[in-house]
């Protein structure tokens, strides 16, 4: 049985008070994991210290950065080396996401290095993937996710992957209010597995977890949730409000 994850990515929002309020309070909503499931939380850098502690005695929430760097160390000013997330314990890194593409022109083949030093480093990526909107206007979404897919992913062997989680976010529906339909989400998900399946094999393609981001709230969430491929969410505003999350959480 494939993992299901929920997964809060917080980009840069709250202080540091405010993040240990918002665990907190989640912790405190005595949150039921069924077996297999998992929450992952990812703070921004200088929180992850502090959240490891609050969540270490909560078997099924892990820690995740929002990012690391393409080198392993060195004189790269403001960087936050794989290595050192291992070093504090991270469990997972978000890699990959369309903002960091946008606003930091992250290219597939920079995201294939990160995912090598995640692994190298004992962190699972979160690997984000997705069409903007004129993709999807032109119908043209399965090629662009593909290409992503083959150039950020597909030099690893079966037994790395076996380490990867994607999440299809499609760009059009992130901060936008918009979500995909169910339909939308399970088509690319079946999409990004049978891609999986034709490199990798069948076996591969059905331990696979993949989550879908994008504007998942509580409204949502149990739809998104419900469709076969769908095994989780990558949730980026509704993380920020304890009770918002953990109804997306109490959704799977
Ligand atoms: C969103 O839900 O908007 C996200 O970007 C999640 O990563």
């Amino acid at each position: 049985m494939r993992k299901k994850i929920v997964a809060a990515n917080w980009k840069m929002n709250l202080t540091l008070d405010k993040g240990e309020q918002l665990v907190n309070d989640i912790l405190a909503a005595g949150l039921k994991l069924a077996e297999g499931h998992e929450v992952v939380i990812a703070p921004p850098f200088p929180y992850l210290v502090k959240i490891k502690q609050l969540i270490r005695n909560y078997p099924g929430i892990s820690l995740a950065a929002q990012n690391c760097y393409s080198e392993k160390s060195g004189a790269y000013t403001g960087e936050v080396s794989a290595e050192m997330l291992q070093s504090i314990g991270v469990d997972y890194v978000i890699l990959g996401h369309s903002e960091r593409r946008e606003y930091f022109a992250e290219s597939n083949a920079q995201l294939a290095k990160k995912i090598d030093l995640a692994l190298a480093n004992g962190i699972k990526p979160i690997f984000c993937c997705g069409e903007p909107l004129e993709i999807r206007q032109a119908e043209t979404q399965n090629d662009y996710v593909s290409k992503q897919l083959e150039e950020s992913l597909f030099h690893l062997d079966a037994a790395a992957l076996k380490n990867i989680v994607i999440a299809y976010e499609p760009i059009w529906a992130i901060g936008t209010g918009l979500t995909a339909s169910a339909q939308q989400a399970q088509d690319m998900h079946a999409f990004i597995r049978a891609k999986i399946a034709e490199k990798y094999g069948r076996e591969a393609a059905l331990g696979l977890t993949i989550l879908y981001g994008g504007s998942a709230k509580p409204s949502n969430a149990k739809e998104l949730f419900a469709c076969a491929d769908v095994d989780g969410g990558l949730i980026g505003g509704a993380s920020l409000v304890a009770a918002d999350f953990t109804a997306i959480v109490q959704s799977f």
